[in-house]
């Protein structure tokens, strides 16, 4: 039978600032852009997460001269991949759930194979609008970014020449473990490669078809029916929409909203089995301000989602109640009603009955209902300190029997909504149990 999964609520962060699987310059500057705009901080309001900070991983400088005909800096990928995946594995074994921001997407080589080495069982579902399934054979560009799913599959494995360097990687990751979301610019050879091996892929045009729910809950179900397999969503920026993450360095027009793609995340989450998560391509320093903003703004979105923030709301944890107020307060001093102004008589009259009623005030222990005029005079009492008072919940420090203002004449009026109309005419305090009683 399947284990019971729930959502893990330790989370382990790694920043890789690494560009060179692209040739274009400022992908390596996403990790400390998007710790600057507050990703830990962020990270950490969801309910009940405990975020720890890898930091980011030391890019290795390696000066190997080894090359390969059209797969640029090799050496340097490989040796940003192995520390990488070194790292994953230290973050995975301390039980925690791997998020990666890159860089560009050739560190999924070190993240797949860093997180296949503690989870043999694990379903990769890359989110991206390219396949990333080119071998240095079939790329145009030459660049690593196109490449790390022929990399790490072991189906692909004779497809590519020896790879100085790489040793360190065995491919061992099946292909039949994959599956794609939010395709739309898929090459030649990377397209006969998904048909050749039945990878389930939803591109942009399934998805249209049938939805980003029905999408993803496809592929799960093809990837592992019987649910008990941890996943790795590694989620390439660019399969968003070019007007959602303008800055990505192959961005292309007409991907995922930002909403389908927090929806795809929730969805995940809720799984209750997503063990990584990699979030690449990131430039901030192609576009404007604004599009730097509303890419980074669109990363965080996504990386919540996926942890557990939900855009209904969460209760505050063990709370049964709104705060109420502890405080001790002379409160005849301050009481002030529309017909306390309007009559002077009464004024004085009103305050030796709040003195009679309040001077006893002592430890704090029961909670009382007062109506919305005492409330504001209590509210101005405690200097603004307090703004909890529309809610009408007090804790006052009694030491004796519940209070009944004499003036509250209308004793048959109830302490609801209707009373509003008559705020300032009647002060009434009725006492609720004490929670527990
Ligand atoms: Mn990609």
């Amino acid at each position: 039978m399947s284990q019971k999964w729930k959502p893990l609520k330790q989370v382990g962060v790694i920043g890789v600032p690494f560009e060179k699987g692209q040739k274009k310059y400022g992908v390596s500057v996403a990790p400390a852009a998007m710790r600057s705009a507050g990703l830990i901080e962020q990270l950490r309001e969801i309910d009940g997460l405990d975020v720890k900070d890898y930091g980011d991983i030391d890019i290795p400088s390696c000066h190997e001269a080894a090359t390969v005909d059209n797969m640029a800096y090799l050496p340097l990928v490989s040796a940003c991949n192995r520390s990488l995946s070194n790292k994953m594995t230290q973050v995975l074994n301390d039980g925690r759930l791997a998020v990666t921001i890159g860089g560009d997407h050739s560190i999924g080589v070190g993240t797949v194979d860093g997180h296949y080495s503690v989870n043999e069982d694990m379903i990769l579902i890359w989110v991206d609008a390219h396949a990333d399934i080119n071998t240095n054979k079939t790329s145009d560009s030459g660049s690593v970014h196109g490449m790390p799913v022929a990399l790490l599959v072991k189906e692909l494995s004779d497809y590519w020449p020896y790879l100085p360097t790489m040793d360190w990687q065995v491919p061992k990751f099946s292909i039949k473990n994959l599956g794609y979301i939010g395709l739309r610019s898929v090459d030649h050879y990377e397209r006969l490669a998904i048909e050749k091996y039945k990878v389930p892929t939803f591109a942009m045009e399934d998805i249209e078809d049938h939805g980003i729910r029905t999408s993803i809950n496809h592929i799960l179900h093809v990837l592992d029916p019987e649910k008990k397999k941890p996943i790795h969503v590694s989620f390439d920026i660019d399969s968003l929409d070019a007007l959602e993450a303008p800055s990505t360095g192959t961005s292309v027009r007409g991907g995922l909203t930002l909403r389908e793609a927090i929806k795809l995340m929730e969805i995940i989450h809720s799984t209750g089995r997503l063990r990584a998560l990699d979030l690449v391509e990131i430039n901030p320093a192609i576009g404007n301000d604004s599009d730097r903003k509303r890419t980074i703004e669109a990363g965080l979105c996504i990386l919540k989602a996926a942890l557990g923030f939900s855009r209904r709301g969460t209760s505050p944890r063990g709370a049964t109640d709104l705060p109420i107020i502890s405080a001790s307060f002379k409160i005849s001093s301050c009481l002030e009603t529309k017909q306390e102004k309007e009559s002077g008589e009464e004024k004085n009259g009103m305050r030796a009955i709040a003195d009679k009623y309040f001077s006893k005030i002592s430890n704090i222990e029961s909670k009382y209902i007062i109506n919305e005029g005492l409330s504001k005079t209590i509210s101005n009492l405690l200097q603004g300190k307090v703004n909890a008072f529309p809610l009408y919940k007090v804790s006052l420090s009694l030491d004796r029997k519940p209070v009944k203002i004499p003036w509250t004449l209308d004793l048959a009026s109830p302490l609801d909504d209707s009373h509003y109309k008559k705020k300032f005419k009647y002060l009434k305090i009725k006492k609720v149990p004490a929670p527990g009683n």
